[in-house]
């Protein structure tokens, strides 16, 4: 493609029933944004959008779990994510959402024009009701015993302990979750993108046209996707919170989340020229726009696959590239919103920018990091150690260190001014420094352009690197001994000190403009150090060896970056630890569905191993009364609880946060583990497990004496 004329950047539109992780973070957001950062550093036409996915069974059952509406949880979440990546300096230029009327009615448009051009097919097909709800049940709302492991809490979709992709159809016993009743087999008709008809064009596109330049990982997917022969795909579900479908035959369906959400890119760019005065319509319809996706694994077939059937039935440009990161681990271990083993961005942010010695700068630190380990071939891990000595031993040590001391030296050497450069006086590594600017420059820009963005970013430090290791050689601050009888550097050595902070004052100028798409708040801090303009940081001055005029005089040095030290990692460590066991605790607590159904014969039993009476004998239970209850600081799930056991009062974590208030729960009696060993959770040490139980909605109740008796009264 010859240089484009415009750009349209996306990042998958997460959906608002949920806190992110800094896996997403790193999956496609920060990606993303390092590439919009460097195109608009480059003066080119670029729209960045992105906003919340609000549609899907995702979002009422996280309404079912939170004892809330699916409007409150969308507005929540949505008002959540969109401050979560400011704070994280995330450059959209329009965070949309696809409730608004104007994607409706754009995702309506799509529909009626494949519908109307004969590019849907109709079919009929029986699906699980409950006759109870009166209503159809998205594969999420069907639970029952995984067919691979037995496993009783299976999704109709998933298996959530082996991973298992499923259709409801391969659940045993299957329960509505709605009522907890097994559901019956209706008939329902649906619309369904023929994607089969499509294959030819899809195989010419992504493994003909698009085989070198898209990356291995996602051709790779493609391609397993194409060979194992395309299937028509429902574009409609049963169910009341979507967009409606807009035919009058369709009532009480509405449009897979999965047709409307890809729809979020066009919508969001419509409001976005609505807002400033612009037409939308070339960014999706000239084919000199160059269309990017930035992606997570996950998404790959609906971006290379379904979306771009869609967009060419419907007349608009196909993605140039759809630049998709392969998996972030945490700790070794993979990152689980359901094990709660994950690292919010809304921790991060709370933990570590908005803390007094926070700031932009730990911004750019997480930034840093995980560019590093950016998943962009294979899985990678993030790991606070690693964190720590990325930050420490990269951007303080290499980085920061070389800019203060360039400063420093400049203020002591060269009276705080930028010295004139000795051009007679070059030598060879002198001049190579000089060389490198450049050279640098353009290695930085093909990798980008590539979507290298961790090669990229290791050139940036490594340019810094060698600015460190060239100032050593040049020694300015040996030079500066060479004195007169007043003490007064000698001329010939203070040329040479000139040459040497010359230079690395142009090259500091350098490293803010090739950081920029990396670290923006670090460029801004350099420029404030430089005193120059925004401008400075046009992509075209990167390379240039004149940046900064001979005579000017520069600020005092501030310091990039802080460090980390070894009790901020080690107390999230703990931190991830104690959550996550608080969840496992609050989870085996939870019945899965199918249980309170005990189905009559199924192989995979839906209880526990068998057991003597003497293992149980072990477990010691008794009654107590909650005495007092606070929610435990920073843990949405925890309740810190008093329970009066008779014979003392312990203290107790308890994951029930998300059920109880805790001024409602306080004189109730409950059921207590009394003798399970101590177990810290966020700090504090838990004594005890209450017993509870999960009905078929989630929603947890303590299991209690009928009548309040004394505490401390045995349970068998
Ligand atoms: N909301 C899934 C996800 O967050 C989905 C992406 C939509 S992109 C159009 O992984
Ligand atoms: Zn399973």
């Amino acid at each position: 493609m010859n240089q484009p004329k415009r750009y349209l950047i996306t990042a998958a539109l997460p959906y608002a029933n949920g806190l992110k992780h800094i896996g997403h973070l790193a999956g496609a957001y920060l990606p993303a944004d390092i590439y919009v950062r460097y195109l608009r550093a480059q003066k080119r036409d670029v729209v960045f959008v992105c906003g919340s996915d609000e549609h899907g069974t995702a979002i009422p059952i996280q309404a079912m779990k939170e004892g809330s509406t699916p409007q409150a949880i969308i507005d929540k979440y949505h008002g959540i994510i969109r401050e979560n990546f400011q704070d994280l300096s995330i450059s959209f230029d329009i965070y949309h959402r696809t409730s608004s009327p104007i994607h409706h009615e754009t995702s309506q448009e799509f529909f009626t024009m494949l519908n109307n051009a004969g590019e849907l097919e109709t079919r009929e097909t029986e699906q699980y009701y409950d006759e109870a709800a009166k209503t159809f049940l998205a594969d999420r709302y069907i639970k029952g015993t995984c067919p691979k492991c037995g496993f009783n809490g299976a999704y109709g979709d998933q298996c959530e302990k082996c991973g298992t992709s499923l259709s409801p159809d391969e659940l045993i016993n299957p329960i509505s979750t709605l009522s907890g009743q097994p559901p019956v087999k209706k008939k329902t008709t649906h619309w369904y993108l023929p994607l089969n008809k499509h294959e030819d064009f899809l195989r010419n596109w992504i493994l003909g046209e698009h085989k070198e330049d898209w990356r291995a990982n996602v051709v790779g997917q493609c391609k397993s996707w194409i060979d194992g022969g395309l299937q028509p795909r429902a574009v409609t579900r049963d169910l009341d919170w979507g967009i409606k479908v807009p035919l009058p035959e369709a009532e009480g369906k509405v449009l897979y989340v999965w047709f409307d959400a890809p729809i979020g890119y066009i919508s969001a760019t419509k409001q976005w020229a609505i807002d400033n005065d612009k037409n939308w319509e070339p960014y999706w319809q000239d084919k000199d726009t160059k269309l990017v996706h930035f992606i997570g694994k996950d998404n790959i077939v609906f971006h290379c696959i379904i979306f771009p059937v869609m967009l060419k039935l419907h007349g608009n440009i196909l993605p140039d590239n759809v630049p998709s990161n392969e998996f972030l681990n945490l700790e070794g271990d993979k990152m689980s919103t359901s094990r709660n083993w994950k690292l919010d961005m809304q921790d991060y942010i709370d933990d570590f920018v908005k803390k007094e010695n926070g700031g932009p700068q730990l911004v750019d630190a997480l930034r840093y990091y995980l560019t590093q380990i950016a998943p962009e071939t294979k899985d990678s891990e993030f790991i606070w150690k690693g964190f720590q000595d990325a930050v420490n031993s990269e951007l303080v040590a290499i980085f920061g260190n070389f800019v203060n001391r360039a400063f420093v030296l400049m203020h002591k050497l060269t009276s705080g001014k930028v010295p004139p450069l000795h051009e007679h006086l070059l030598d060879e590594k002198d001049k190579g420094m000089l060389q490198e600017f450049s050279s640098t420059k353009e290695r930085v820009e093909q990798l980008l352009e590539q979507y290298k963005f961790r090669e990229a970013q290791f050139e940036v430090i490594d340019l810094a690197r060698k600015g460190n290791r060239y100032m050593q050689e040049k020694e300015p601050w040996i030079k500066a001994k060479q004195v007169d009888e007043n003490g007064k550097v000698l001329p010939a050595a203070q040329a040479l000190i000139d040459n040497c902070m010359h230079i690395s004052l142009q090259l500091c100028a350098n490293l803010a403009i090739l950081i920029n798409p990396f670290l923006p708040n670090t460029a801004r801090k350099m420029l404030h150090m430089m005193k120059v303009v925004e401008k400075m940081l046009d992509w075209e001055n990167a390379g240039k060896t004149k940046l900064l005029s001979v005579g000017y005089s520069l600020r005092a040095p501030e310091l990039l970056f802080r460090k980390i030290e070894d009790v901020e990692i080690q107390e999230q460590v703990e931190k991830l630890k104690a959550n996550s066991q608080a969840t496992l605790a609050a989870a085996s607590t939870e019945q899965p569905a199918a249980e309170s159904n005990p189905p009559a014969a199924i192989k995979e039993s839906p209880v526990k191993p068998e057991i003597v009476f003497d293992d149980f004998a072990k477990i010691d239970l008794k009654v107590g009364t909650i005495q007092a209850a606070e929610k435990v600081e920073k843990a949405d799930k925890l309740l810190k609880l008093s329970v009066d056991l008779g014979f003392e009062t312990r203290t107790i974590v308890s994951g029930i946060a998300l059920h109880f208030k805790p001024e409602e729960i306080v004189g109730k009696q409950v059921v207590v583990v009394t003798n399970l060993a101590p177990r810290k959770m966020r700090g504090i040490e838990s004594n005890g497990m209450i017993l509870m139980a999960e009905d078929s909605k989630g929603k947890l109740h303590f299991v209690r004496p009928e009548n309040i008796i004394n505490p401390g009264a045995g349970v068998s």
